[in-house]
Order: structure tokens, then sequence, then C-alpha cells
């Protein structure tokens, strides 16, 4: 056999046996989600055919043509029983693109479409497109928010990084041929991390935004906004309030930002959201939850203290260390959740919990105390409540 036939062989059987790997719950988590022992989609996922030309004539080596980088930051949505990510893949050439994978039981089995999405541009064609939240909302269309980046024209001369970055909006039926509609226009220099709430609020459509001055730094701006358009086609939010703030020394001293789109529970929105704080080895990107009125749901009505997931082990490393993002969740009928989150830029995992369980967590966990002594303070109550059990 030759070196093509050998080479292509055996990358086949690798990939294989990837897919098909058993994911399995790592025992004795902390009760409020399980991890799993493996990640359930990695740039390993992308499918040969994205890479290698399969033509001995033109590639004798079977040698990689196209790589990819890394696979990341998902929306997610579960459909006809079938489980579905809509992942952020970065090419070796550093663009982002979006490609939908699919598994049965949503923890192992991910296997991508043949194809990645092709996204229609605007007049003004993005740079880069990444991390999109997949709304299947109440007009019965499913959107796609997701952060469109292109340089920005202001940027002195040899800058080659600044950037603004602006929310676009598509919609689909089936995940497979996408309209693109205008790209959100609000008061801000800068948008990340916009997510459609998926029922109508006031008759308007409803939007989770998270403004901000620079590409990076939040400046005077960041927290989670609010902001309703009485258009999906052409949507433009006047007025634009924040719903969740940053704070010093919390977790999401920096900034923060929604994760997936909540999910409607009995006792209100359930929220993932991923907070940042400043440490001397950079940037810490955590998540956490909080849980918001049911029929105003910009209204916080529970903040648990603390971080919902912190990255761990292996999670920890990678393109951007030390990060934890979501953008992706599912709630399935039967109440189990699926909570997708990326570490570190690099891969995608699972969490998986219950609507109840979660309830549990944002119902129970005490909101952060603000200072150490007010810590303890909390600290000292469980363990009198405790120790009195004994
Ligand atoms: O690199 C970490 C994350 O940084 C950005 O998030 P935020 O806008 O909150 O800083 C995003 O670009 C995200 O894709 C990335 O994972």
């Amino acid at each position: 056999m030759g070196i093509f036939e050998q080479r292509k062989q055996l990358l086949t059987e690798q990939y294989e046996s990837l897919i098909a790997r058993r994911n399995d719950i790592v025992p004795a988590g902390n009760g409020v989600y399980d991890r799993y022992h493996y990640p359930v989609l990695t740039a390993a996922h992308a499918p040969l055919i994205w890479k290698y030309d399969f033509d001995p004539a033109t590639n004798p080596y079977f040698s990689e043509r196209i790589g990819v980088n890394a696979v990341f930051n998902p929306g997610a949505i579960s459909l006809n029983g079938k489980f579905y990510l809509i992942a952020r893949v970065e090419g070796a050439d550093r663009k982002s693109f979006f490609a939908v994978a699919e598994s049965d039981n949503g923890v192992d089995g991910f296997r991508f479409w043949d194809r990645p999405v092709v996204l229609p541009e605007t007049e003004v064609p993005d740079t880069n497109v990444y991390d999109m939240r997949l709304v299947a909302h109440e007009d019965g269309w499913i959107y796609g928010l997701f952060c469109t980046e292109r340089k920005d024209p202001d940027a002195v001369p040899g800058d080659l990084s600044s950037a603004i970055a602006q929310c676009g909006i598509a919609r689909t039926k089936d995940l497979t041929s996408w309209e693109r509609l205008d790209d959100l226009k609000t008061a801000s220099a800068q948008q990340r991390n916009v997510v459609l709430h998926p029922e109508f609020v006031d008759g308007h459509y409803a939007f989770y935004t998270r403004p901000q001055d620079g590409f990076i730094d939040t400046g005077s701006g960041g927290g989670i906004g609010w902001g309703l358009s009485a258009s999906i086609e052409h949507a433009v939010i006047d007025k634009e309030m924040i719903i969740d703030e940053r704070y010093y020394h919390t977790i999401k001293e920096v900034k923060n930002g929604q994760g997936p789109a909540p999910i409607k529970t009995k006792r209100g929105w359930l929220h993932i959201a991923h907070g940042v704080r400043n440490t001397a080895a950079g940037l810490r990107y955590v998540l956490y939850a909080f849980l918001s009125d049911l029929e105003k749901p910009y209204h916080v009505t529970h903040r648990p203290g603390g971080y919902l997931i912190a990255p761990e082990g292996d999670e920890r490393i990678g393109d951007v260390s030390n990060v934890v993002f979501c953008n992706g969740v599912i709630a399935a009928d039967n109440g189990e959740v699926y909570i997708y989150y990326a570490s570190s830029d690099t891969r995608i995992h699972v969490a998986s919990t219950s609507v109840d369980r979660l309830l549990d967590y944002v119902l129970h966990t005490p909101q952060d105390a603000m200072r150490s002594f007010a810590s303890v303070a909390q600290r000292i109550e469980l363990i009198e409540h405790n120790l009195a059990l004994q």
C-alpha cells in the first residue's frame, strides 16, 4: 500500500474511533451538574474532507491542505429529538466560521455535517464571525445571533488589531439555509454577546446586549444590557438598560455577558452567563447563573454568588487559557439540561444537570457577600447549621 492509501486509512480509522468514543460522567461531582471525561467536540472532530485533498493525483502524500485550529463556543438546539451544536470553527488562518454537528444523546457521538454553514454577508462584509446563540423564537424562526467583527476604520496607522464588534443576525428553519438580516443597531460603539429572548416582550423582540466602549475593554460600559426592537429584519434598540452589572472584586469585575438564551422555568427565566476577572496571569473567564422574573425578564430576582463552572484540569489550558465560555444550552422536554461550554477557546465540553437542580442552585446559593468578613459569616452559618444536626 502506498503512502497515500496508508495515511488515508490510518487517519480515517483514528477519526471514526474518536467519533465512536463513549463519554461517561466523572463520578462524584458537586451535585449541581456532572462533568464528562472527554470534550464533546474538538478540532480533531473536523471531518477529514474539510482538511485533506482526497485525490492521489494532486495530493500524493495525503497531506493536510487547510488546517483547523480550534472548535469552541457553540450555539445549541434540540430538534426532533436530536442534539445540534453550531460550533465556532477556527481555521489555521484564524478565520472563524460556523458548522453544525449532531448527536443522538448530547454527550457523545457528535459528528459534523459535511459542509460548514454558508452565512450570507451584509453589504459591509464581516472579517470574522463567531459565538452564535441559537434561539427558537415564538415567531416560528430559528435565529442565530453572532458577533461580526470588522477592522476599525479609525484605528491609527499601524494598528492592525483594533476592530469593531457588532451583533449579526441570521435566521433559518433547518440550520442549513440561512437568511442574513441587518446587523443590530444600538447606541453602543461595540457589542458582543448579544442574545435574543425567545418570546416577545410587550409585542417587541427583546435582546440581551453587552455594550462596550472598546473592542476588548468594556470601558465605562459593560454589564448585561436589555433592549427592545419592533423589527427583527431591521433591528434597532433605542433604549438599553443594564440588568446585571459588573462589580468590584467579584467574578465579573472586568466584564460579563449573557450566555445562551435563558431557559423558561416555573420559577423564572434561568440564565447562564460568563464573568471575567483580572489576575496577574491575565483574564479569567468563569460561568455563573441567575434567575429573572417570568413576566419581566429584565428584572433579576436571584443572584447566586460566585461561579457555577470554572476551568478545571486540562480545561485551563488552550489558545486563550483560563477561560470557560458558554453560548449554548439545551433544556430537554424531560427536564434534563445540557450545558455546552468551551474551555480556553480550544474545545467543547458538556455539563449535564436538570432544571430542578439548577433552580435549587440559584434559589439556595447565597448572594456574593462582597466582603471577606461577611463571606466568613455566611460560611459559619452553614457550619453551625451542620454541627447542630450532628
Ligand atoms: O477569549 C475569551 C472570550 O473572549 C470574548 O468574550 P468577551 O467578549 O466577553 O470578552 C469572546 O471573543 C469569546 O469568543 C472568547 O471565548
